[in-house]
């Protein structure tokens, strides 16, 4: 019987399951698996990072674009805690990031080895489904499931604990098998029940002013069309949460666009309020996109909620229908359930979405135009959208680039074009999520934009960036402070600003030491020119944007607006 070492045998599992990139950090407890990946033939880029974060963040961002699984490895210890808010933010997102990282040995645990901690516990709370290795003999069976745990039902990130010892153990080569369908997800889909299906179509062609609610997983599924298509028969308006966006083009005449405390705004809640039927597609109704469960109100709207995860369903409305299953199968099925009992669309969809759209707009339109300075973010969104092909991915931080970007960034393309962090909102997502979807879509321009706050955490990534030619652009909203939390301090905390500001860094100067092409705008008629530079050139490029304070800007959050 042929025998092949652990860290072999786990690089055979992830090409057997057909991956092709892993971020990563190395370790002395990675080394093992580290000469596997030199010795074998595998076809596996391995993208070194300079942070374990950014490995995950990266992994997270390839998987939204790709549809693949995402790959991320670093070494115990503080690889293993570095790594942690990427893991997170995926599992949460319902997006599949394999996890690995290296620890000690298993006949070393106990005493008090260099970097030494309980895996198992550490990543179980993050994670859907998480293992530290015992021994060489599992990693098959592990990896086998690992797979099978992030592509089906809900989508999610797993985690496996690697020993040096058991990288170094012997491994039956006849265990080494595996099903690369297993890396698209969903790799498995269920319909929910049909019965469920029928009462909600029944609703749904009672009701005058039925409205749909969509969260992230009709782009996971893939369920644009199908989605459109059930609007379309009732003439019902299609609200967004964040990560909702692109389940519908922001042309078509039923896109209202995103809803909720964060890029949402007033024309937008008030159809939410208009609504006597709200279906919720794949989103959980949390504090974000219902603006702390007032819109829609609990107990006054009638509610279906469509969801791969049960738990989900009705944990925030009382539901009159609840539909498990997955988004794509689900509303073909309900798309079918429609046409077999005659709906007929009503005019209020496109009519009260055209009107909201229009004031809505209006209004920005007046803002982004202003010649202001510092430059308003209304400007570079105009400008981002002006420059920018449909193809493109934007992946945008919290503070200033998100709730800007979700409520006016527009693109008539359904699927994964605009990407946010929304589990955990951490700072520093957006440059390593970005360079991250270039390996998942090469082919399309992938712009990063961050605050200022944002680029602290993640600078370091420019070296990689610079190393491995991604030609990303990068803009970087340049206030320095962390506006967010300042303009919670204005508005609810009577402007008493404390421990908010930090000193103007020069973004342009940092990135050209990296290597990195940079520019700086100060003049607004200066931007459109500058970010086409950006967007049009075939290496890294920074723009680094004097923006006004976010404390001072027209945000679209609905805290402040009140
Ligand atoms: C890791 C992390 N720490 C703290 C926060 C809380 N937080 C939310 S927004 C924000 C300020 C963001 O500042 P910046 O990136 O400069 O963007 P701006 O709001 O100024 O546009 C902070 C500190 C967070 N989201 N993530």
């Amino acid at each position: 019987m042929t025998q092949i070492t652990g860290g072999e045998a786990f690089v055979r599992m992830l090409q057997l399951h057909g991956v092709k990139h892993i971020f990563g950090l190395c370790g002395d407890t990675s080394l093992p698996f580290y000469d596997a990946m030199y010795r074998l033939e595998h076809g596996m880029q391995h993208i070194l990072t300079r942070d374990e974060r950014s490995a995950a963040y990266m992994a997270d961002g390839y998987a939204r674009v790709s549809g693949r699984v995402g790959v991320c490895e670093g070494p115990s210890g503080g690889g293993a805690t570095y790594i942690l808010p990427g893991v997170v933010e995926a599992n949460e997102s319902s997006i599949p990031v394999l996890c690995f990282t290296s620890d000690i040995s298993v006949s070393a645990r106990g005493r008090y080895a260099l970097t030494e901690l309980d895996q198992q516990a550490l990543f179980r709370p993050l994670t859907k489904w998480n293992t530290v290795l015992d021994t060489g003999a599992d990693i098959p069976r592990v990896l086998r499931n690992a797979f099978k745990q992030m592509t089906t039902g809900r989508p999610g990130a797993v985690h496996i604990g690697f020993p040096y010892d058991v990288q170094k153990q012997m491994v039956d080569e006849a265990d080494i098998w595996g099903d690369a369908s297993l890396n698209q997800f969903p790799s498995r889909r269920d319909c929910a029940d049909p019965a469920a299906i029928a009462e909600a179509a029944k609703l749904l062609i009672a009701a005058e002013r039925p409205l749909f609610i969509v969260g992230g997983g009709v782009v996971i599924s893939g369920a644009e069309a199908e989605l459109v298509a059930c609007a379309g028969r009732l003439g019902a308006p299609v609200a967004t949460t964040i990560s909702g966006q692109g389940s519908i083009g922001d042309a078509h005449a039923l896109a209202l666009g995103v809803v909720g405390s964060n890029g949402g705004t007033l024309p937008t809640r008030a159809l939410v309020q208009a609504a006597d039927l709200v279906v919720f597609v794949s989103c959980r109704a949390g504090s974000v996109t219902t603006e702390r469960w007032r819109y829609p109100a609990p107990g006054k709207v009638a509610v279906i909620q469509l969801d791969i995860d049960p738990a989900v369903i009705g944990a925030n409305y009382p539901v009159a229908v609840g539909l498990v299953g997955d988004a794509k199968l689900t509303l073909a099925a309900l798309r079918d359930e429609l046409d077999a009992s005659g709906a007929r669309a009503r005019g209020w969809g496109s009519d009260a979405v055209a009107a909201a759209k229009r004031e809505k707009f209006s209004a920005f339109r007046l803002l982004a135009e202003a010649n202001e300075r510092p430059i308003r973010p209304e400007r570079v969104v105009a400008e981002l959208n002006r420059v920018l092909q449909d193809d493109a991915v934007v992946v945008a931080d919290p503070g200033t680039p998100c709730p800007y970007l979700s409520a006016y960034y527009q693109n008539e393309l359904t699927g994964r074009h605009l990407i946010s962090n929304r589990a955990h909102g951490a700072l520093g997502y957006s440059m390593a999520a970005a360079a991250g979807a270039y390996f998942g879509r090469p082919g399309a321009k992938i712009v990063s934009v961050m605050g200022d706050g944002s680029f602290g955490f993640t600078v370091g990534e420019l070296e990689t960036i610079c190393r491995l030619k991604i030609p990303l652009a990068m803009v970087v909203i340049s206030n320095s402070n962390f506006g967010w939390i300042r303009a919670g301090q204005k508005t609810g905390f009577g402007g008493r600003y404390f421990s908010v500001d930090f000193s103007r860094t020069d973004h342009a100067a940092v990135a050209s030491a990296f290597g990195v092409k940079s520019y700086r705008v100060e003049d607004p008629q200066k931007l459109r020119d500058t970010l086409k530079l950006a967007v049009e050139a075939n290496e890294p490029v920074l723009v680094d944007v004097l923006c006004q304070p976010l404390e001072e800007a027209r945000a679209p959050v609905s805290e402040w607006i009140a």
